[in-house]
């Protein structure tokens, strides 16, 4: 809330110009600045707020017995099964699009960043949900390693499987992407991702339903619209399905 704060305070005092203070009350337009100001930043808070409350998160006897594995559950290509029996040295995640310093990060680059573990529940659409603990660094840590430009409204995740002969993606925007439950998630319930959760990478967005969290994870792309991207609604079910964008929960 920081930022809010400092531009509704710059507004109002922007309103009042040097030496104005003693006349505070009897100026109008620095009145209505103030006002103005004030409830500018309430509706923001109130806004901002509730797309940043935290999901819940369990304790470790909560956790489902059995995680399944839903969509793919592995990929079909030659370099995965090679990876894949090797522990992934090969794999990489490149942040690019709309950054100042394009990022090709190795399992190892991902593991020795700040890390975040959280016992949360999946929930997919289609009924079913399973508590687990997952590890990975923070989204926000990597975007800001790489410096996100200006224009960057939305961050599109690419994975290296197919699903009906199609490339899964999803994508979010910049709220969730900084929130602080969205992490790289490279554990699951204290081991490497198992292959039919999304090894050796996949997201973790937990205010969202199962769909948005990207499996098999190969590129993150920091993009002005979604409109070029896929068929332009934000991912590979939104797409093919009409499922919502947003998914939020
Ligand atoms: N790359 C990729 N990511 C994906 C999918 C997929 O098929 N491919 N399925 C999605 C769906 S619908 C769900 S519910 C979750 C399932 O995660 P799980 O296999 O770890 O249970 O992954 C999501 N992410
Ligand atoms: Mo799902």
């Amino acid at each position: 809330m920081t930022s809010i704060n400092r531009r509704g305070l710059l507004a109002g005092l922007g309103a009042l110009g040097a030496g104005a203070c003693s006349d505070l009350h009897k100026n109008e337009t620095a009145q209505d600045a103030f006002r103005t100001a004030e409830e500018w930043h309430r509706a923001g808070h109130r806004m901002l707020a509730g797309r940043e409350r935290l999901a819940p998160e369990y304790a470790p006897h909560e956790r489902s017995p059995d995680i399944r594995g839903n969509g793919s559950l592995t990929v079909d290509s030659p370099f995965y099964r090679e990876q894949s029996a090797s522990g992934f040295p090969a794999w990489r995640l490149a942040v690019s699009g709309l950054v100042r310093t394009p990022l090709s990060l190795s399992l190892e680059d991902i593991r020795a960043l700040p890390q975040r573990t959280q016992i949360t529940r999946h929930d997919c659409v289609e009924g079913w949900s399973a508590i687990a603990e997952w590890r990975g660094p923070q989204l926000g840590s990597v975007l800001d390693a790489a410096g996100l430009a200006p224009e960057a409204n939305f961050i599109v995740f690419r994975c290296a499987d197919e699903l009906y002969g199609r490339a899964y993606y999803e994508s979010i925007d910049l709220v969730d992407a900084y929130h602080p439950q969205t992490i790289i998630a490279h554990e699951l319930n204290g081991a490497p991702l198992p292959e039919k959760n999304g090894a050796p990478l996949r997201m973790r967005i937990e205010r969202h339903l199962g769909y948005k969290h990207a499996k098999y994870l190969t590129a993150i792309e920091a993009v002005a619209s979604l409109d070029d991207i896929g068929a332009g609604k934000g991912g590979f079910w939104e797409d093919l399905a009409g499922y919502q964008w947003y998914a939020g929960i």
